[in-house]
């Protein structure tokens, strides 16, 4: 496949409501996409950096530097027949996961576009709905997340996650299971908590969690197998698996017991593709995480959570929940039984509104083969 030309573009765009982390509080998205034109078709990738590198190293800007600089015309020197072929073609930059995910998983919806086949089924993708989840940022009170929480559960998540730091916690696990003992719950940390804590983080196991994500350092495997021979309740990693490496990793050691794939933090379907089957493999089940995408992001995030071993609803829920609207067509939606039904169209499988796309744009660069500019 040709490269005609890799399109870069910021947009902003207002969350309907505030997403609360323990890192920190995003209102506005800094959204990055590429838009990779080849021979008449045109692949959509989106970057899911934030916008400031608390989540991992990488934000917006870091990764337009990089994607202007050395991805961008790296890819437009090649023609990729696959996806496949763009970690070899990154090879030699560093770094970056979010910056090349962009890119490849552009390629990607080239490749199944150009084959007209869906995304989900060039990835080899078993399964025709997948079942969803939601996370629920840290709550201004108690009561304010109780009403969110109802919402939820009545439009049919199947597994509420809920963000937590110390002091919104156990009162807070305490208060949502005496209203819903029996729902699916669990927790995610973005790493706020130390090995101090232990005896504060077994205390979690009183609630039944279907698991404690990323609870220690974003980039440990020893101190979680430390803290997971402890618990009763199965760790999660998210910011810890960047590769397939890290995950045979942390199996080995017992670090944890599911796995968070996350396309952005490793670099792209090909590299999460790689994750997801050393963990099928083992026996560990995975789950789709979320980076508060738009559409672009989100239709990917459904292709890969087609895979066999995405066993556990995963954080992709409907469009209306993040953006007033989104910038795909027809918008991601949720049915009454939590589950996203994969479309069957080429590609990515959603038609992507230029128009709108062209309203929300606040920067603009295009990447051209250096042949072709001469
Ligand atoms: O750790 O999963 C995370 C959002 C931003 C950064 C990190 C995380 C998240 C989420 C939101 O949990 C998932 C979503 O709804 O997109
Ligand atoms: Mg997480």
């Amino acid at each position: 496949m040709r490269i005609d030309a890799i399109n870069l573009r910021e947009l902003h765009m207002p969350l309907v409501r505030p997403f609360e982390t323990s890192f920190g509080v995003t209102r506005n998205r800094r959204i990055l996409l590429a838009e990779v034109q080849s021979e008449g078709l045109t692949g959509w990738g989106e970057c899911t950096a934030g916008e400031h590198p608390y989540f991992s190293g990488e934000s917006t800007d870091t990764a337009w530097q990089v994607m202007v600089n050395d991805l961008g015309p790296m890819l437009a020197a090649e023609s990729p027949e696959h996806g496949g072929q763009c970690p070899r073609i990154f090879g030699s930059v560093r770094g970056n996961p979010m910056a090349k995910a962009a890119l490849e998983n552009a390629i990607w919806d080239l490749e199944a576009q150009r084959e007209g086949i869906p995304l989900y089924q060039l990835i080899g993708g078993v399964r025709e709905t997948i079942p969803c989840g939601v996370s629920l940022g840290i709550q201004s009170s108690v009561e304010k997340l109780l009403a969110i929480i109802e919402e939820e559960i009545a439009s049919g998540y199947q597994r509420i996650k809920l963000k937590c730091k110390p002091g919104w916690d156990v009162e807070v696990f305490e208060r949502v299971r005496n209203r819903w003992p029996g729902i699916t719950l669990s927790c995610d940390a973005n790493s706020a908590y130390k090995l101090r804590d232990e005896e504060h983080l077994v205390s979690f196991d009183a609630f039944d969690l279907l698991m404690i994500e990323q609870p220690l350092w974003h980039d440990d495997f020893y101190f979680h197998s430390v803290l997971q021979k402890r618990l009763e309740t199965p760790i999660c990693l998210d910011e810890s698996i960047r590769n397939r490496r890290d995950t045979l990793a942390a199996i080995e050691m017992e670090s944890c017991k599911i796995i968070n794939i996350k396309l952005g933090r490793v670099g792209g379907f090909s590299e999460a593709i790689a994750v997801h089957n050393a963990a099928l493999e083992r026996g560990i089940p995975v789950w789709c995480g979320g980076m508060l995408e738009t559409g672009i992001g989100r239709a990917h995030n459904i292709a890969l959570s087609s895979l066999e071993g995405f066993t556990l609803p995963g954080d992709i829920s409907a469009s209306a929940r993040y953006w007033a609207e989104d910038i795909i067509e027809p918008e991601v939606e949720v049915t009454s039984q939590g589950e996203i039904v994969i479309p069957d169209s080429p590609g990515r499988g959603y038609e992507v509104r230029t128009d709108l796309i062209d309203r929300l744009t606040v920067r603009k660069e295009t990447i051209r083969a250096l042949a072709l500019v001469a």
